[in-house]
């Protein structure tokens, strides 16, 4: 009763034993109750929803809206003001905060050059000139000023630290939380407050202290240069002809078929990665994956929920979860909720018969005449040409397994234009396909 009180429209629980009687007397009162196959999948789906609809705020008394010191905003507009290869970082607390129009308006005022993180890509569109995610290393590498606008030095920024970012570097951090403030790295400026609130003070005083950053600076002249020749780099393996096929004209071929307002769910190690950089997002809110701690299974509960969300408040809009075939693996029975609930998700699993690379078909079983499985097998390696669109027709989607680009183009023509039946698009790429030379290995 409580529950429906407080307008919940979504519960998330697992299909039967122990949950019955609360899942029966929620569905009383209006809420819809998504029974998953498993508690995890479950919190999963329940963490995005708050994400993607902001209705954390909704239901509870709304919460004061806080601000930072006057006092540091000065000192972080002069800072940004002498920075010579400024860099803004635009987090996943700005999409949660839903600053995406000051934020827009502070990128194109200063004229600075801005990264999001994995789940911030949209806040400010990918194709807006001043993005540099094309240049990610050499930004951060190189960046004299940081202004961090709710992302956090974790992992994914590589906690900040040399030698993926110099060491003389000034952070200004802009953060909701002021525990996040001075984490691994000690800042030059904080502020701490909401982000749509700060950015919209931080527009205020540079309405007061112009500042405009040159577009012809070196720094812009570098982090071009890097643009032009990462992209050339990615443009030349996605037009690659030869079978199977690489990551990159996988991802390619996704980005010429999908629609643009596509709600974008990933998970996987270069199929995350990889994908991240080939497909763009042009709005917030519109891209969910593993980013913050890595952890794999989270697609198919987010996806789960993203589809949910779309269908009561934007059903034009598709949900696509590209997958990698290990991550897959972590919540694949969701494919069964995912068909109860007659959610039209698009899945592609990038196959690769494993995890980074994998072994072809030939090699695995040369591989099984020296012995027991268990004692032979890659710790990295995944039976090979699993058919697992049969997950799908199993529950009555649709499924397609593909090894071409015409088979994979026609797949996916097929399953954009059927928005009503789930679909899973099995897709064979060489199990040997990396990611374009990086210059800083994992974890450096
Ligand atoms: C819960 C959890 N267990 C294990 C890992 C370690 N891990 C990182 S990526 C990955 C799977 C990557 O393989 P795949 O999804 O096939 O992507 P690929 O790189 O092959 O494209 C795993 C198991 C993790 N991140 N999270
Ligand atoms: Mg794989």
């Amino acid at each position: 009763m409580a529950a429906g009180e407080a307008n919940i429209e979504y519960m998330f629980g697992i299909v039967g034993i122990p949950i019955t009687e609360i899942a029966v007397a929620a569905q009383a009162v209006g809420i819809k109750y998504i029974g998953m196959r498993n508690e995890q999948a479950a919190c999963y789906a329940a963490s995005a929803i708050g994400y993607l609809t902001g209705r954390y705020v909704e239901c509870c008394p709304p919460p004061p809206i806080s601000m930072a010191e006057h006092s540091a905003v000065s000192k972080a507009v002069s800072i940004i003001a002498h920075a010579k290869q400024p860099l803004l970082i635009i987090g996943k607390g700005a999409a949660y905060s839903h600053a995406e129009n000051n934020i827009r308006k502070l990128v194109d005022l200063c004229g600075l050059p801005f990264l999001p993180t994995p789940m911030a890509k949209g806040v400010v569109p990918d194709n807006h000139p001043n993005c540099v995610a094309a240049a990610r290393s050499t930004a951060l590498q190189h960046a004299d000023v940081v202004i961090l606008l709710g992302a956090r030095l974790n992992w994914i920024l590589h906690f900040g630290l040399p030698p993926r970012f110099r060491q003389d570097v000034k952070v200004i951090q802009i953060d909701i939380c002021a525990e996040e403030l001075g984490n691994n790295v000690r800042p030059a400026a904080v502020l701490l407050g909401d982000i749509n609130a700060v950015t919209k003070q931080l527009l205020e005083e540079f309405s007061k202290r112009p500042l405009k950053y040159p577009s012809n600076t070196e720094w812009w002249k570098k982090l071009r240069e890097k643009i032009k020749n990462n992209e050339e780099r990615s443009k030349a393996l996605a037009l690659q002809k030869s079978l199977p096929m690489n990551y990159y004209t996988v991802f390619h071929h996704i980005r010429e078929l999908i629609p643009k307002d596509s709600i974008l769910v990933s998970e996987g190690a270069n199929t995350m990665d990889i994908g991240r950089t080939m497909l763009p997002n042009y709005y917030p809110r519109q891209r969910l994956d593993a980013g913050t701690f890595g952890t794999m299974g989270v697609g198919l509960g987010f996806a789960i929920a993203a589809a949910l969300v779309a269908k009561d408040r934007t059903p034009e809009k598709r949900v696509i979860c590209i997958e990698g075939d290990s991550a897959f693996g972590f919540s694949g029975m969701e494919v069964e909720t995912i068909c109860r609930y007659n959610l039209p998700i698009l899945i592609i699993v990038v196959n690769n018969n494993g995890i980074y690379t994998g072994l072809n078909a030939d090699n695995w079983k040369e591989m099984l005449q020296y012995g027991d499985p268990a004692t032979c097998v890659p710790p990295v390696s995944l039976l090979p040409n699993s058919h697992y669109e049969e997950i799908m027709s199993a529950f009555g989607g649709k499924g397609y397994f593909v090894k071409t680009p015409e088979e994979l183009q026609k797949a996916l023509k097929a399953s954009v234009a059927d928005k009503q039946t789930p679909s899973l698009i099995n897709v064979m790429i060489d199990p040997q396909s990396e990611r374009k030379k990086q210059v800083f290995v994992f974890l450096s």
